[in-house]
């Protein structure tokens, strides 16, 4: 079976969200991963990035300043969403002006919400 590693050619070992090796651990609850899900095979437990989607400068709220965020980001080399998935508004896989655009049009014109992976 393929555990899904993030990156084996340069040995990241951390697991992807599709990885079999989530929660096939020890479920003996004594061995759970630090966010309370049974254990994950290998050394590196999953855990699932706590972001709000669309929510770029990880204020908690989804609004113009998201897009800001990006925008300097994208063009006047700002510090990045963390993780980086926030601010992938349009789910399309990078983070580009396309997202700033997309976060622009939810907050302002009833656009679609953010979808992120
Ligand atoms: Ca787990
Ligand atoms: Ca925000
Ligand atoms: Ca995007």
């Amino acid at each position: 079976m393929d555990p899904q590693f993030t990156g084996p050619v340069d040995h990241d070992y951390t697991l992807q969200s599709n990885s079999p090796c989530i929660d096939g651990g020890d479920p003996e609850p004594g061995y759970n991963d630090p966010d309370g899900s049974r254990n994950d095979v290998g050394a590196m437990p999953f855990i699932a990035p706590a972001y709000v989607c669309g929510d770029a400068n990880m204020d908690g709220q989804l609004n113009v300043g998201d897009a800001v965020f990006l925008i300097n980001f994208i063009f006047g080399g700002g510090p990045g969403p963390d993780p980086v998935e926030a601010g992938d508004a349009n789910c399309e896989g990078q983070v580009n002006v396309g997202d700033a655009v997309y976060l622009i049009a939810f907050v302002f014109n009833g656009g679609a919400e953010p979808c992120c992976p």
